[in-house]
């Protein structure tokens, strides 16, 4: 049957976003994208630990981070500026309609299990679990920050053959 492959292909489609839509938790925001970019951590299962620093410079070091698929991170996001930043973990288009809500609303309080707001010389942390290859963005989403180039990537490659 001429069809099959694609019915196949389409049927693969629906149920990757099913259960990309069931898998994911209940937040304010809409993540509507194709792409997974995992889901919130638990802290027995943490594998290892990243400090992502932030400044005024607008931006994070690393801004490069490679994980591994399953992977559970736990980000240890250190602001050593004077003004608060943050770390959203997204896709770009979640990012770029956040920061554009952002942009419109400044003063409003966001907080979610994929990012964390830090006050000058503070540290947060996000507990992340990496259950998809392919690249997961992060930015800070506050005012103007992410426009200034305050972003980076976070690269998840297919796990380590047992
Ligand atoms: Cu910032």
């Amino acid at each position: 049957m001429p069809t099959s492959p694609q019915m196949l292909w389409l049927l693969t489609a629906f149920i990757s976003c099913v259960s990309w839509a069931g898998g994911h938790h209940a937040d304010g925001h809409h993540h509507d994208g194709a792409v997974s970019i995992g889901e919130v951590g638990k802290a027995d299962q943490v594998n290892r630990t990243v400090v992502v620093t932030m400044t005024d410079a607008m931006r994070y070091t690393p801004s490069t981070v490679q994980v591994r698929k399953g992977e559970t991170l736990e980000f240890i996001v250190r602001n050593t500026g004077k003004v608060k930043h943050e770390m959203v973990l997204g896709t770009t288009s979640d990012l770029k309609a956040h920061a554009a809500m952002m942009k419109q609303h400044p003063s409003m309080e966001h907080s979610d299990d994929n990012m964390v707001s830090v006050e000058p010389g503070q540290e947060g942390h996000i507990l992340w679990h990496f259950s998809h290859t392919g690249k997961v963005q992060f930015a800070c989403l506050q005012p103007g920050h992410f426009e200034a180039g305050m972003k980076g990537v976070i690269q998840v490659k297919p796990a380590k053959a047992m």
